[in-house]
């Protein structure tokens, strides 16, 4: 199958919010049905989201609000300083340990995978969050496409490297390029996405373009924007926040209302655009993805692989 270049697909196919509704009842029937099966007893040890918490924050919002240093500190910086952003050609470079390395162009290197719209709370690691309708592959679908090594135990995405593009790399607001790394059973999980689109369009590059991950049992610095080298490694890589202040930013990054940031708590998050004023709700481990996620890390001390 061909996938076609997302201004070329007609507006039938996009998926109306009725779908993405319809997506997310089956998303917490499943939740449910996991639960009685662990036989919680209480409905207060909630692990995951019902369907009212999974309503799309506002396009606006999410297409506004955004964390994209390479573009401006500020959340309302992105989306005006990444406005004229060239997206078109673009080219991802795979290497290392992996059966055929190869500069591919973004187009065929997406060819023959399916598209799927998948609504997923978003939350930052400051305590915020919002629901998103991302338009992607599965990572999983996308690093089989690649045929990484048996040997491969890590996948580390590298941003665009570009000043003269991305006005906020001639600051030191991080060491650029910006880069991240999942272990490949994690980019395997079904939930891991690929992501090229939101709200059944083209992803605009405040949000990420043309390419980036999202993983949403984790924190929001863990995906990687504007992608433009995927390796495959042994040897588990640098990823930038970590490097920054690996006390605050662990390797992992999964969601955890148990593990405080140390200079603030990570029990509960602001829900953008969530109508009341600075509404708050609790924080659900991995997210509200623990059914899916949580056998990855079993054994695993989360307090010190946080
Ligand atoms: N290259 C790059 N990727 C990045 C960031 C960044 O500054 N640069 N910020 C991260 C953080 S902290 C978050 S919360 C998400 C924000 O994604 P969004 O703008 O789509 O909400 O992108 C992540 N990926
Ligand atoms: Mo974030």
């Amino acid at each position: 199958m061909l996938i076609r270049r997302p201004d070329d697909i007609p507006s039938s196919s996009i998926t109306p919010e009725s779908v993405y509704l319809n997506r997310r009842e089956f998303v917490g029937a499943a939740g449910a049905l996991a639960m009685g099966a662990l036989a919680v007893p209480s409905a207060l040890a909630a692990t995951s989201r019902d369907r009212q918490d999974l309503k799309p924050t506002s396009e606006d919002i999410v297409t506004s609000y955004n964390n994209f240093y390479e573009f401006g500190t500020g959340k309302d910086e992105p989306k005006d300083q990444a406005e004229n952003f060239k997206t078109i050609p673009w080219t991802v470079k795979i290497e290392g340990m992996v059966k055929t390395p190869k500069t591919w162009d973004l187009q065929d290197l997406m060819t023959g995978l399916t598209i799927e719209d998948r609504v997923y709370r978003h939350r930052c690691v400051e305590a915020w969050s919002m629901v998103v309708p991302w338009r992607g592959v599965s990572m999983k679908s996308f690093v089989n496409k690649l045929e990484p090594m048996p040997s491969a135990k890590y996948v580390e995405f590298t941003t665009l490297f570009d000043p003269s593009r991305m006005p906020g790399q001639k600051t030191r607001a991080l060491p650029w390029p910006y880069v991240e790394a999942y272990r490949m059973d994690e980019a395997q999980n079904p939930l891991a996405m690929m992501v090229t689109g939101l709200y059944g369009k083209t992803l605009p590059p405040q949000n990420g373009a043309p390419l980036r991950t999202v993983m949403p049992w984790k924190y929001g610095f863990k995906g990687c924007k504007s992608i433009v080298k995927i390796r495959f490694t042994d040897k588990q890589p640098k990823t930038t926040w970590n490097d920054v202040r690996a006390d605050e930013y662990g390797f992992y990054g999964n969601v955890n209302p148990a593990v405080d940031h140390p200079r603030w708590s990570q029990a509960k998050e602001r829900v953008i655009g969530g109508g009341l004023l600075n509404s708050k709700i609790a924080t659900l481990p991995f997210n509200g993805y623990a059914d899916q996620v949580a056998s990855l890390y079993a054994g695993m001390d989360l307090r010190v692989n946080f």
